[in-house]
């Protein structure tokens, strides 16, 4: 019922705009000529911090293109700030639809107030919002985290053995957790420990961010290194920390995959190789590419039509064999 009336209303605030932006040059002629049709997304993006985010823009850029959507682009480098502060631009610039993945959280229930009150649908890409007003939204497209995490820690409870490296009869797991209140960092690791939870032999001694970039993977490790020479397992939560990982593993002169075991998420090129290498033992999938579902949405959405309010992505899981069988295919 809800969702009719905001949708009437984004309608006619939507034909409101047709009308007057023909007058306006706020935005450079972009999405501002009344008279056509062709749709225009302003896309929050959260930075360019790993592999997978790279993949998940270009994804987007280029389903922009082919579906003939104008899409407005930024890189808000990590920062809330910044997403909020192109948010607000686009809001002033009027465009059609707003579409962000939230680099955080918590925070941003003025920020969507704000295109409600302008009749803009957003739409959350990615990483969900932590607001309890689920009309500030559309949907949200995008994986399910908890279950990542979860497919991570049930890999381990059935390799408990092997993964016992040092053989002392516990396994010992460093967690190297993505940028602190996002939703996958949150996400993947309640999902691990409730699955660890079924092993009491595996505990994660010691647990810090590396802000899902490969050089944050790396430092953090290095630390880890110097501080603990029990450690099992590494389990990141994503490739491109698991890859700093290894770097600092190999420097401290140990193999990594056979003296400590790794487990990360994501599955882009680069981390599929490891695996394929023996560097990785396990990665659970987290697919990047949502331009397309993005594209469809945000078409249906403009023209008014209701949206399942939660779209999860479908992902797999790789083994080191199976790595070696899909890398050829790999697209990212
Ligand atoms: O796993 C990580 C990226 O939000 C799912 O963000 C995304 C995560 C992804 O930086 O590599």
């Amino acid at each position: 019922m809800l969702k009719r009336t905001l949708i009437a209303a984004s309608a006619i605030s939507l034909s409101a705009f047709a009308l007057t932006a023909c007058g306006s040059d706020d935005d450079g002629g972009g999405g501002a000529e009344g008279s056509d049709d062709k749709i225009t997304m302003g896309f929050a993006q959260v930075g360019a911090e790993s592999g997978w985010r790279t993949a998940n823009t270009i994804s987007i850029q280029e389903e922009a293109e082919a579906q003939g959507i104008e899409l407005k682009f930024t890189d808000a480098q990590g920062k809330q700030e910044n997403q909020i502060s192109a948010i607000r631009s686009y809001i002033q610039q009027k465009v059609d639809v707003i579409a962000f993945s939230p680099v955080v959280e918590t925070g941003w229930d003025a920020v969507l107030q704000e295109a409600k009150a302008a009749g803009i649908p957003v739409i959350l890409t990615d990483r969900a919002v932590d607001s309890e007003d689920t009309s500030l939204y559309e949907t949200f497209l995008g994986s399910d985290f908890v279950l990542e995490g979860e497919r991570a820690g049930e890999w381990l409870v059935e390799n408990a053995g092997e993964a016992d490296t040092n053989g002392d009869g516990t396994i010992n797991v460093i967690q190297l957790e993505g940028t602190t209140g996002a939703a996958p960092a949150i996400d993947r690791a309640e999902g691990f420990a409730t699955a660890i939870a079924a092993d009491p032999s595996i505990e994660v001694t010691a647990s810090q961010t590396g802000d899902f970039t490969r050089d944050g993977g790396k430092q953090v490790m290095e630390a880890f290194l110097q501080a603990d020479d029990t450690i099992d397992v590494v389990y990141a939560h994503n490739d491109d920390m698991g890859l700093g990982a290894i770097e600092a593993i190999e420097a401290a002169g140990l193999e990594p995959g056979k003296d400590i075991k790794i487990i990360t998420v994501d599955a882009v090129k680069d981390g599929m190789q490891a695996l394929a290498d023996g560097k990785i033992n396990f990665i659970v999938e987290c697919n990047p590419l949502l331009g397309p579902q993005l594209m469809e949405l945000a078409k249906a959405v403009v023209a008014g039509e209701e949206v399942e309010p939660r779209i999860v992505t479908e992902e797999t899981t790789f083994t080191q064999e199976q790595a070696k069988e899909a890398l050829p295919d790999r697209q990212y």
